[in-house]
């Protein structure tokens, strides 16, 4: 007789990790249902979200890795022998301790992507191997934000977009309607059909700019002077909050001294959005009793104008006294459960660990310099910012390790949960720099160009199989996660397994006490009273955070104030220029702006990435649902600029800059038109992943026109968008249009 029973467990197809009800059957998975019991459910998100259905075909799919496999042959050449997780680990730990030993523990980097699993294992492994070389998204994703947030605010803020409260709300630089898995856009939606205004920051008409009552579509790159002219305006109008300011600002006049000469006049002539707009966003902003600003990676990824466009917009939000008030922004709250930088281990490492960080002094916020004057701060309001992320190794240092030995060798790379030869810039120098490494072991789902690569790619187990406590870094008080429904399928394994097991094996004894991921999560949430069963009741920790913390009284009786030197939001900064950074935010526009275009073709703005569902960044390209969805990778410019130059939509076209080509087929929507938009992460797991071709990733993947050079030089950002480039037809046929039937997936 079969055994039938129903297991909680979740999604881990995006960031919400939904709640789900597994049947489990005989062990196996057969069918997946929303649990509207548990976080975060919302009847609609996972009616509208086409991914979480993929669970139950992936956990068994053909194309899954399910054993250890080592390389035969020649690096890349597709040839595998199945060994057992004893050999690989044996193997892998022994080769890290020779190369360890010739050339330091720093010779070993790790890579890790977006955010699909937790970190810390890895940086654990990391952090007690002696290695301070993890390479992350870090840069471009998320920490330039956090960075300037902490900087001024002595913490991160969270949008608070409250019905009612709310009167103004910028979306500047990212898109929810794709990027999001739909409960923050139609949240958004909710709100812009309400009495709120909407201002939308994009040089793509997106859905957000379709509802938006004022679209500033801003010439790519040089949101940094867009900033300054809406706090022009907002100062000059008088639409400053100045008891706030008067009582929790600091360098209000450098600010204003900073921000005079640009006049909505000038600023159009940078940003090429007309005057009176700019205005009129100042003004909404200025008015509302309440404004919110919630940004995204369009202004993460530009390079050298990042930290000024941050820090201008935590400006706007601090002289109109946006900070920490419901409907605008709220400070987060500590974590109660352990911090990220426990889980990692980061105050143990070992020694000289710090010292070989290839980024010390070279870009010395994110540095272990920067990080320590920074928590420093912090700390006098109990709060530690995440070590790793905001250390995170500059790719480019990494690579040049790899590929010339300076200032030493870096000849081993463990990649988790990432596939850097598509999502990292600059593709191909990142192809020839694995090629020639001494160890490459990819931990993966599936057989991706990156994993072909590699001398161990290792079976990772993944949704379904492994619990999820998803804590973002720990830099809120905010967790959410659940049970695995199933013990990990054939031989797959969960990443804290894996690095714990290899640490075993490298002397790691110590750090290591819990035995499993489920044990690791129970003791990060000890803290909060809760044991892992009673927190996966529920699946979630979320005490509401407390609106105008400054104002509290601290044990000395004085308002707590804010975490910066000065206990005051920092309008000017006082720590940035301890590592050579501007007090106030400049004009500086995105670091590739000025550069040549070579080749034939219209000259445009490059900007790459623009979320598109149901795919995320390199992945789900296998689903052949997905792909008669949405068949092949797009370049998009306007209507005008599609008639310019005689080109109609579908037809293939290639793209020219500086790192090299990339082709595309032809879209045309509403957009700047000096702008073209390319997709990223296109490449076809049904071609050979392995040499020559490694899975088409040559013909459409847009990190063929990047390069991850430091570029910004306090945090290394470099450019994803806002790249000079040349448009032009291709005479060819790609790969994309033969694809008639893709039933054959
Ligand atoms: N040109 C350009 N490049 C970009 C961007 C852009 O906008 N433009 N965006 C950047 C940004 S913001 C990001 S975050 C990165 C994203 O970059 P990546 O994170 O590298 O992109 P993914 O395609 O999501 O890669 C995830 C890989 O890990 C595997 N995987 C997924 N989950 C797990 C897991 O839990 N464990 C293990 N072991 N494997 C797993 C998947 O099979 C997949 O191959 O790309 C960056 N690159
Ligand atoms: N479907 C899907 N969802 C995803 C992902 C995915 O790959 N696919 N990736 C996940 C990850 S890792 C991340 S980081 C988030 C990112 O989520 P978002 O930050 O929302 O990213 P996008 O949707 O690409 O929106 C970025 C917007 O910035 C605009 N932009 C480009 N250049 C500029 C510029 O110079 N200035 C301004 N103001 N805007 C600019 C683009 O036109 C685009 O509309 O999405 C997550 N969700
Ligand atoms: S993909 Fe994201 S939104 Fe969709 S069900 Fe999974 S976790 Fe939820
Ligand atoms: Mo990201």
């Amino acid at each position: 007789m079969s055994c039938i029973e129903e297991r909680p467990s979740n999604c881990q197809y995006c960031g919400y990790d939904c709640a789900v009800i597994a049947t489990v059957e005989d062990g196996r998975v057969t069918k997946l249902r929303p649990d509207p019991a548990r976080y975060p459910y919302g009847a609609s998100v996972m009616a509208s979200c086409k991914r979480w259905p993929m669970n139950v075909e992936a956990l068994d799919a053909p194309d899954r890795i399910n054993f250890p496999l080592r390389r035969k042959g020649e690096r890349g050449s597709g040839q595998w022998e199945r060994v057992s997780w004893d050999e690989a680990l044996d193997d892998i730990a022994a080769r890290l301790a020779d190369l360890a030993a010739e050339h330091g523990p720093a010779t070993l980097a790790s890579a890790i992507g977006g955010p699909h699993c937790s970190f810390w294992p890895l940086h654990r492994f990391m952090n007690r191997f002696g290695s301070p070389n993890n390479m992350g998204i870090g840069q471009i994703c998320w920490n330039p934000r956090i960075w300037m947030d902490m900087v001024t605010f002595g913490w991160t803020v969270e949008a608070d977009i409250v019905a009612g409260l709310t009167e103004c709300l910028f979306i500047w630089g990212t898109n929810p309607a794709h990027s999001d898995n739909s409960a923050f856009w139609a949240h958004i939606q909710a709100y812009a059909a309400g009495a709120g205004s909407l201002v939308v920051v994009d040089p793509r008409k997106t859905e957000a700019a379709e509802i938006a009552d004022v679209w500033l579509p801003v010439r790519p790159g040089t949101d940094a002077v867009l900033a300054l002219g809406l706090l022009n305006v907002i100062i000059d109008e008088g639409l400053t909050d100045d008891d706030f300011m008067e009582a929790w600002c600091h360098g209000f006049d450098e600010l204003a001294r900073a921000v005079a000469p640009w006049t909505p006049e000038e600023v159009a002539q940078v940003c090429g959005v007309p005057a009176e707009d700019i205005r009129r966003a100042a003004r909404l902003f200025g008015r509302a009793r309440a404004a919110a600003i919630v940004s995204g990676r369009g202004i993460d990824q530009l390079g050298r104008a990042v930290p000024h466009i941050h820090r201008g917009i935590c400006c706007l939000r601090a002289v109109t006294g946006n900070v920490d008030v419901p409907g605008s922004c709220l400070l987060a709250e500590a974590p109660d459960f352990v911090s990220e930088l426990v889980m990692e281990q980061s105050d143990e490492v070992a020694e000289g660990c710090w010292e070989a960080s290839l980024n010390r002094g070279r870009t010395p916020l994110q540095s272990f310099d920067g990080y320590d004057a920074l928590r420093a701060l912090t700390e006098k309001l109990g709060r530690t910012p995440p070590m790793r992320y905001l250390t995170s190794a500059l790719p480019d240092y990494v690579l040049t390790a790899m590929e010339t030995g300076e200032p030493y060798p870096v000849r081993a790379l463990i990649v988790n949960a990432t596939n850097p030869l598509l999502t990292y810039g600059d593709s191909l120098r990142v192809r020839r720099a694995l090629e020639g490494l001494d160890l490459l072991v990819v931990l993966e789902y599936h057989m991706t160009p990156t994993a072909a690569l590699a001398d161990y790619v290792l079976p990772a187990a993944g949704a379904l199989e492994r619990p999820v406590l998803q804590v973002h870094g720990g830099v809120a008080n905010a967790a959410y996660g659940g049970p695995a429904a199933v013990a990990p399928l054939y031989e797959r394994k969960r990443d804290y397994d894996v690095f714990r097991e290899l640490g075993l094996r490298l002397g790691q004894e110590d750090a290591w006490p819990e035995e499993t991921l489920e044990e690791a999560f129970a003791a990060s949430l000890a803290p909060t009273g809760l044991s892992w069963e009673e927190f996966c009741a529920t699946g979630l920790y979320w005490p509401a955070p407390t609106p105008r913390k400054h104002e509290q009284l601290g044990r000395d009786g004085a308002p707590r104030g804010f975490a910066t030197t000065t206990g005051k939001i920092e309008l000017a900064s006082e720590l940035l220029p301890r590592f050579g950074g501007p007090r106030v935010p400049e004009p500086v526009l995105a670091g590739r702006l000025g550069e040549e275009a070579p080749g034939a073709g219209e000259r445009l703005i490059l900007v790459t990435g623009a979320r598109r569902q149901p795919y995320n960044a390199s992945m789900y390209f296998e689903n052949p649902r997905f792909r008669a969805q949405c068949p092949a990778p797009q370049a998009t410019v306007s209507p005008a600029t599609a008639a310019r130059l005689g080109l109609v939509a579908g037809e293939a076209v290639e793209l020219e800059t500086v790192a090299g080509t990339a082709r595309f087929l032809l879209d045309i929507a509403p957009m700047r038109d000096d702008t073209v938009s390319a997709d990223y992460g296109w490449w076809r797991p049904e071609d050979d992943p392995a040499a020559p071709h490694f899975g088409a990733m040559e013909e459409s993947n847009a990190n063929l026109l990047t390069v991850c050079a430091k570029d910004e030089p306090l945090i290394g950002t470099w450019s994803y968008n806002a790249i000079p480039c040349r448009l032009r037809p291709y005479a060819g046929r790609l790969g994309w249009q033969d694809d008639t039937d893709t039933t054959s997936l």
